[in-house]
């Protein structure tokens, strides 16, 4: 089995981490898989909305340490290697991608695992699962746009504190954070991420795309209000604009194209 099932069905593309036995840790054929993928989201209209989740008991706890040689006498490692060819390009895809992207978190994030949910657009978590920023634990520093993302859904006290003490934070209580969008009960979470995921993948994509840039920018109010206005101008001009006005005042559901 490929350690990263790829499929699309009504729209949604589903991308499953699949390493179980190693709780979705990622190794560099994982990370050409993600890459891959994401990039197939990017270019393929068909895909509507992506699903990203992880096989097994486990979403994914970052960085395969079994790659990791630091044996005294081993040559020092630059991370930064790693970060710069794999993970840093995968976030940004993420970000960059003009499609929502769900998380099921389906068992336990750790380190980059932890961040790379955080890198999607909606999170919902298996009540069963907890997010650790581990990375502390190893000496090192919240990567895979950690630093960036904690402070900003959490606050900088929180933050701190989870970057700290690595502790693990049950999706109960990244929830009630606001960390992520919801905690759900384990049996209901397949059916309830895809039906999210559905839902999304039926809604007006051009639209979200701009949402996206709207909600991830880093403005003032006054360069904010004109990305608004440049944004608002482009979601104006497409087909599901018309569909969205013609089916209020028709009283009825929006049929949305993408488009
Ligand atoms: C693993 C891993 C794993 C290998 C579980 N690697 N095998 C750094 C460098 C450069 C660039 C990018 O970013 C980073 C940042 C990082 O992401 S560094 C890695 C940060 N992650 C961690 O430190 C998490 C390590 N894992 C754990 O602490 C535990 O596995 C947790 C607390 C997540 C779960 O514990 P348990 O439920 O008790 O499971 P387990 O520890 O028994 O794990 C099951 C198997 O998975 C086990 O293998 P084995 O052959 O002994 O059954 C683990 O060794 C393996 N595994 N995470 N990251």
């Amino acid at each position: 089995m490929a350690s990263v099932l790829d499929s699309v069905d009504a729209g949604v593309q589903t991308i499953t981490l699949n390493r179980p036995e190693k709780l979705n840790a990622l190794n560099p054929e994982m990370h050409e898989r993600l890459a891959a993928a994401f990039e197939r989201a990017r270019r393929e209209s068909e895909i509507r909305a992506v699903l990203l989740t992880g096989a097994g008991r486990g979403f994914c706890t970052g960085q395969d340490l079994a790659e990791r040689d630091v044996r005294p006498g081993a040559p020092p490692i630059d991370l930064s290697l790693s970060l710069g060819r794999h993970y840093n390009p995968l976030v940004r895809r993420m970000r960059e991608l003009p499609k929502p992207i769900v998380c099921a978190v389906n068992g336990v994030a750790a380190g980059a695992g932890a961040n790379l949910a955080l890198a999607c657009d909606i999170v919902i978590a298996a009540r069963s699962a907890s997010f650790v920023q581990a990375f502390s634990r190893l000496g090192l520093v919240p990567d895979a746009g950690g630093s960036y993302f904690l402070p900003r859904l959490v606050g900088t006290a929180r933050a701190m504190g989870l970057a700290l003490l690595a502790e693990k934070l049950s999706a109960e209580q990244a929830a009630q954070w606001g960390l992520i969008w919801k905690a759900v009960d384990d049996a209901s979470l397949p059916g309830e991420a895809r039906a999210l995921a559905e839902h999304l993948a039926q809604g007006p994509t051009k639209g979200y795309g701009l949402l996206k840039r709207a909600l991830y920018a880093e403005n003032e109010l006054d360069a904010q209000l004109d990305l608004e206005r440049d944004l608002q101008r482009e979601a104006g001009l497409t087909n599901d604009y018309r569909e969205g006005v013609t089916a209020f005042k028709e009283k009825r559901a929006p049929r949305f194209t993408g488009k």
